[in-house]
């Protein structure tokens, strides 16, 4: 079991469940902390490239594994947008509360059962040459208005598939426990305690 892993991302959310769900594998690290030149990449045209492009960007400043991760948000109704597009939806300086007021109007006359969508994340671990991809999502469906505090980024018009509150009312401890990254980050766990 390796005692490091860096994770490639400036997003705090991101990092947030990470150090959560890794808790006991291995020490997480992020590019700030370790007072690296950060770097943002997204050139790839889906979120397995992008994820491998993130985490490669950093092997020459750590020696050890590190680990990129790429997610979005598919809205069926949108036709899948934003997608690998998410974080610059509308404006890479578009803050998180525009970006979700935007899809909320976006599809104000739609209805209920045409508002499912999901969450994707696809992580990517990089050591060396060798190169292995995690994936998870999380259905569920927008809901018709901005709730909740925590969490980041669309959470708080995310409604999750057996639930009647968003992402961001349910918390971190409950989207800990199945939101698209966890269970991303769930198969990352279980390959490295077997390495
Ligand atoms: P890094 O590239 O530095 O990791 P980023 O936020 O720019 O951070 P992405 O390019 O992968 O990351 O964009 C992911 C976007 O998808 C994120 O900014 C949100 O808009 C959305 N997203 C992904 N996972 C989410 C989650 O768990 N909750 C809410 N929104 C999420």
């Amino acid at each position: 079991m390796p005692s490091k892993l860096l994770v490639a991302t400036g997003n705090e959310g991101k990092l947030r469940e990470f150090k959560k769900v890794l808790a006991g594998v291995c020490d997480v690290l992020s590019p700030r902390e370790l007072s690296l030149l950060l770097r943002n990449v997204k050139e790839g045209t889906n979120y397995a490239e992008n994820a491998v492009l993130k985490a490669k960007v950093y092997s020459d400043q750590f020696d050890g594994l590190i680990c990129g991760e790429d997610s979005g948000l598919e809205v069926d109704a949108l036709d899948g947008r934003p997608g690998p597009l998410s974080a610059r939806y509308g404006g890479e300086d578009t803050p998180h509360t525009e970006k979700c007021r935007l899809i909320l109007n976006e599809l104000k006359d739609v209805a209920l059962y045409n508002r499912t969508a999901r969450f994707r994340a696809t992580i990517a671990l990089v050591d060396g040459d060798n190169v292995e991809t995690f994936e998870g999502t999380l259905e569920g469906w927008i809901g018709f208005e901005y709730k909740g505090e925590e969490g980041f980024g669309y959470d708080p018009i995310f409604i999750p598939q057996g639930f009647s509150r968003t992402n961001a009312e349910l918390g971190m401890v409950i989207k800990n426990r199945i939101s698209h990254r966890a269970k991303a980050i769930g198969k990352l766990a279980e390959y490295l305690r077997n390495r």
